[in-house]
């Protein structure tokens, strides 16, 4: 749209940055710290890119303030970061862990010392992993209450110094992964039934903490965050806006009409029943979503937008993830019957394939303003490059800078036209593992010392796109 002037970020807005505790903490068995699902799954071979584990990660246990002092130097306003199950309820419920608390009131302390709002995330995919030999993890209903519990616990514990959570990261990702591409735990594939079924436990799950959020964090502010592909119809052959109407029910609004509303999308509802993979409710579930639908943001996890194009019933199925940067290998991947998602031949894409689209950040906010009328936390946005550290210990990656620079300027035009975006968090503030494509896809402002193999010095740097971030901070998104 346009607009003869233009307004900018407000004075409070939140410019933050995002990790997650596997990803960054290591300290794998440290301060009595339980198992959790990862930490099996990775030692399956095969299932990570050279077996990377987040045993030791970036050593960020140990060098949180180290960390958080960069933060603060960057001038940082929240710091968004997960808390690891397993280290509060190493077997997933029962005797509570207090050193595991510990950690992470310290590490909310430093950050409030520095004037940095932290943001938790509650859930970012470490389950405890007595929790999945028990009952299978999210497969059963029993879930439900442990996850309560562990919620009610960080609330009582934190609720007075933090004031934004996120219940779950990227639902609609780690129960894809999980269970239709085997590409995380508990690595089963197609198993499209009990991928609606967990997906449904974990909506009541969402909708449970929520409640408790309620009574226990007056004035708080509570979201989850969904990973949100925003979607291009390939040409307007009205089979292909159709199947782009379908993408949308069964890969956005699944997940995001839950948190909003309290129900799911009826036409997709519909189409699973038929399927034979529909969720089953039981007594007061319908009640219960309906009653937690009062998310206060919507939180977004932006990377990539797609294109659909109708996918006849004999067409093409799920594909591999490229996890190697060996850019041009990904095939097209689709839902036979539905949909499919060719390449955009209008976007450049990163070494890893994923789609360069800036508009797509401000077609989030659109989205959810329209649909939702909900506030917006960007709770990731990133860009995975190979980073080379010169001899003289600089990091010039001005291609991300590129990257950053273009997706606050669409941010900045979503807010002129009307969306109200609370937090924009990079992904990530320091380099971290990537979950399957191991050290070598970075993302942070802060480089680190470390590759696949274990034993490098894990000290800090910092890249080009440090400095820029800070001033995008001082001058509040004027100067990008
Ligand atoms: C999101 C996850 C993050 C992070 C990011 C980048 O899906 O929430 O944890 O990993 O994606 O993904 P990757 O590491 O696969 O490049």
């Amino acid at each position: 749209m346009y607009f003869k002037e233009k307004h900018g970020f407000k004075e409070d807005f939140l410019w933050g940055s995002a990790s997650a505790a596997y990803q960054v903490e290591g300290a794998a068995e440290e301060d009595g710290k339980g198992r959790s699902n990862w930490d099996e799954f990775v030692r399956i071979p095969g299932k990570t890119f050279k077996a990377t584990t987040g045993d030791v990660a970036v050593d960020h246990y140990h060098r949180f303030k180290e960390d958080i002092a960069l933060m603060a130097e960057m001038g940082l306003k929240t710091y968004r970061f997960s808390v690891s199950w397993p280290r509060i309820y190493p077997k997933g419920k029962g005797q509570v862990n207090e050193k595991g608390l510990q950690f992470y009131d310290d590490v909310i302390d430093e950050c409030l010392k520095y004037g940095i709002e932290p943001m938790v995330t509650m859930y970012h995919w470490d389950l405890p992993q007595t929790l999945q030999e028990e009952y299978c993890g999210w497969e059963s209903r029993n879930i439900i209450d442990d996850y309560e519990n562990y919620a009610i616990t960080l609330f009582k514990r934190y609720g007075k110094k933090v004031k934004y959570w996120i219940t779950l990261n990227e639902q609609n990702v780690f129960t894809n992964n999980g269970w239709v591409i085997a590409a995380h735990p508990p690595g089963k594939k197609n198993d499209m039934k009990m991928f609606y079924q967990v997906n449904h436990h974990a909506n009541i799950a969402h909708a449970k903490a929520v409640l408790a959020f309620r009574k226990l964090v007056p004035g708080g502010k509570i979201g989850a965050s969904f990973a949100f592909n925003p979607s291009y119809a390939i040409d307007c052959n009205p089979i292909n806006a159709m199947a782009k109407a379908d993408y949308d029910d069964l890969q956005s609004f699944w997940w995001m009409d839950v948190y909003a509303y309290g129900h799911y999308p009826k036409a997709a509802f519909k189409y699973l029943e038929a399927q034979g993979f529909a969720p089953k409710f039981e007594d007061g579930d319908e009640e219960l979503m309906k009653e937690a639908a009062q998310v206060d943001f919507m939180g977004v996890n932006y990377y990539q937008t797609v294109v659909v194009e109708y996918n006849p019933i004999d067409g093409v199925g799920a594909s591999e993830i490229n996890t190697t940067g060996k850019k041009g290998i990904s095939q097209i991947s689709g839902k036979p019957g539905l949909y499919k998602n060719p390449a955009n031949p209008h976007l450049k894409t990163t070494d890893w394939d994923w789609t360069i689209d800036p508009m797509g950040i401000r077609m989030c906010c659109r989205t959810i303003t329209s649909r939702y009328d909900l506030p917006v936390v960007i709770s990731e946005n990133g860009l995975g490059a190979f980073d080379k550290k010169t001899e003289d210990n600089k990091i010039h990656d001005d291609y991300r800078i590129v990257y950053l620079k273009a997706h606050i300027e669409e941010l900045k035009e979503a807010v002129n036209e009307g969306c109200e975006i609370i937090a924009y968090c990079t992904w990530s503030i320091t380099d971290l593992l990537s979950w399957q494509n191991g050290y070598q896809k970075r993302y942070g402002f802060i480089y680190v010392d470390r590759q696949e193999e274990e034993g490098a010095s894990m000290d800090r740097y910092k890249k080009d796109s440090f400095y820029w971030y800070q001033d995008v901070i001082k001058t509040n998104g004027e100067e990008l």
